[in-house]
């Protein structure tokens, strides 16, 4: 059961207020798909300008399916992407899914599936979530495919080349989970649900197995001068500022050089070592270069390299900020504008994750909430710096308060034939707001009026640092302020002014004196 409670006059939208069953958004298909090619297309023109901005999520792994925390970089991306696009920018958006790796070697062996047929399936779940969830994406890229594995294979030359990876060995702390090597110091002790003694790392609480390898290493510890030296010279290069923090914190400590293969003995689902098939080239390196492949590397990546921002969860921080800094530079490559980092989405307090099964479907909640109410949600509570806890309830709540109530019942009051028989853009009665003193309006008027006035630039700067959720609640502010000054003026309860021209604010003395005493009793109080 859905009750449409108001109707927008010049579009084909309703917004309806949240049954606690479900529902399926009003927004027709149609119109979303229309939406949705216009800004793939506009993307794939080819420009020199400098007005050119590439934005790109994290490759997901293709393990297991898309939970709500792969959406909500995706839903950032795409509204930095959609904001760009807005501002003019020729804007290139890349998401996609990292398929090598012995993470996915063993949950096809697990599935008992062809690793390749078993990628294929969950990419398409991933892609069909984000067709689904109207994610303008004009690049999708998985890691399987030749256009990667020859960038791949040119970044790795160049780096061998140049002289920064050398056959060596390794021995140390590995976890298959988060495909990453650990120091001791990283490392601490646990019990499995089995009551084993076993060594987890101490960050991500996954699993780590000691591994004793030939393989070749990346000199890393090269370039832990070059990194602070890029970071301090662009304090906005991390955001928000609490991250960039703590990777300055990270390079007041030696880097050690870093196996970037392993063997193929042990790892086959990869890209060979080229020169050396006896081995295969670590996932991470492997997965980084995705974002180079998309640019067009090695030989049309230019327009593109030099806008490159990434949106990446805190998980992957050190990926990010310490190896792909040091792999661009070691390749002569421009380093990235701005890794924008966010934080997790938790539910009972634990991050939700594959491996802790506890994850929200993301499908299945835009079906409940529509994709807009969802898209919405994770936006507007979604705080980068710190994790945030997911209800279906906070949904339910958030959705029915701002948009249903609020900005809905905000449109619904100016746009009702009552009070809006011309159905147009309103201009303010002259009674109200003239210029000079003596006007009915109050201080809390103008106030608004100056907010409304100033929140195109309050959205933009909130944008610009990824603080989507703070742009949303300056928006939400002024609805909240815009609807205070309709209850204030009641035009509901009186004739509307000006039916001509459609101003919206009723004459004091057209309402009955209880309603005018009300409102000057309301007046003064305030
Ligand atoms: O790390 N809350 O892939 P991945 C918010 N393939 N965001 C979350 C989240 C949560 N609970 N869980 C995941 C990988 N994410 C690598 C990346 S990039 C070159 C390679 C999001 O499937 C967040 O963006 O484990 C996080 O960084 C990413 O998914 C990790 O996805």
């Amino acid at each position: 059961m859905r009750t449409p409670f108001l109707l927008f006059t010049r579009s084909c939208k309703a917004i309806y207020r949240l049954q606690r069953s479900p529902f399926f958004s009003p927004v027709s298909a149609l119109c979303r798909q229309q939406t949705i090619s216009v800004l793939r297309n506009t993307s794939t023109v080819s420009c020199e300008d400098d007005r050119s901005y590439y934005i790109t999520t994290p490759i997901f792994y293709v393990n297991a399916s898309p939970h709500l925390g792969h959406l909500y970089s995706a839903v950032i991306a795409d509204c930095l992407h959609r904001y760009k696009l807005l501002q003019g920018f020729n804007s290139k958006f890349a998401t996609g899914t990292d398929e090598h790796g012995l993470k996915i070697q063993q949950a096809a062996e697990a599935a008992g599936k062809d690793p390749l047929i078993f990628c294929t399936n969950v990419s398409e779940r991933f892609k069909h979530l984000f067709n689904s969830c109207d994610i303008s994406y004009t690049d999708y890229i998985r890691t399987t495919e030749q256009r990667h594995h020859q960038a791949v294979k040119h970044f790795w030359s160049v780096l061998w080349n140049k002289g920064f990876i050398y056959k060596g060995s390794y021995e140390g702390w590995y976890s298959t989970q988060d495909e990453s090597f650990l120091t001791a110091l990283q490392v601490g002790d646990a019990v499995d649900s089995s009551g084993n003694e076993i060594k987890v790392s101490l960050d991500s609480g996954h699993k780590v197995e000691w591994m004793k390898e030939e393989n070749y290493m990346f000199r890393l510890s090269a370039f832990r001068s070059q990194v602070l030296e890029w970071l301090k010279g662009n304090p906005r290069a991390i955001q928000p500022e609490l991250f960039y923090q703590t990777v300055l914190q990270w390079l007041q400590e030696d880097l050690p050089d870093l196996s970037v293969s392993r063997q193929r003995s042990r790892l086959q689902w990869g890209i060979p070592v080229p020169g050396d098939a006896d081995q295969t080239i670590y996932v991470w390196l492997d997965a980084l270069v995705n974002y180079l492949t998309v640019a067009g590397y090695p030989d049309k990546h230019n327009q593109w390299w030099n806008v490159a921002h990434h949106i990446v969860g805190k998980d992957i921080l050190k990926f990010h900020a310490l190896y792909w800094p040091a792999f661009l530079l070691g390749a002569g490559l421009p380093l990235p504008q701005t890794i924008y980092v966010h934080s997790h989405w938790t539910v009972g307090g634990k991050k939700m994750s594959k491996s802790l099964g506890n994850v929200v479907d993301p499908l299945e909640r835009s079906k409940k909430f529509t994709t807009d109410g969802m898209r919405y949600f994770l936006l507007r509570q979604g705080v980068p710096d710190s994790d945030c806890d997911y209800t279906d309830d906070k949904v339910f709540k958030l959705l029915n308060s701002e948009l249903a109530d609020s900005l809905g019942g905000l449109l619904n009051r100016c746009t009702a034939p009552a009070l809006n028989p011309a159905q147009v853009y309103t201009a303010f009665c002259p009674q109200s707001f003239p210029s000079e003193q003596g006007c009915r309006a109050v201080v809390e008027d103008y106030h608004m009026l100056d907010a409304v006035k100033k929140l195109p630039a309050v959205v933009e700067n909130h944008y610009e640092s990824m603080h989507v959720y703070k742009a949303l609640e300056a928006i939400s502010a002024c609805v909240r302020q815009t609807n205070g000054l309709v209850e204030w003026t009641v035009p509901f309860e009186g004739r509307a002014l000006g039916s001509d021209t459609g101003v919206l604010f009723t004459r004091l003395e057209n309402l009955s004196m209880d309603k005018q005493n009300l409102y000057k009793t309301k007046k003064a109080k305030k």
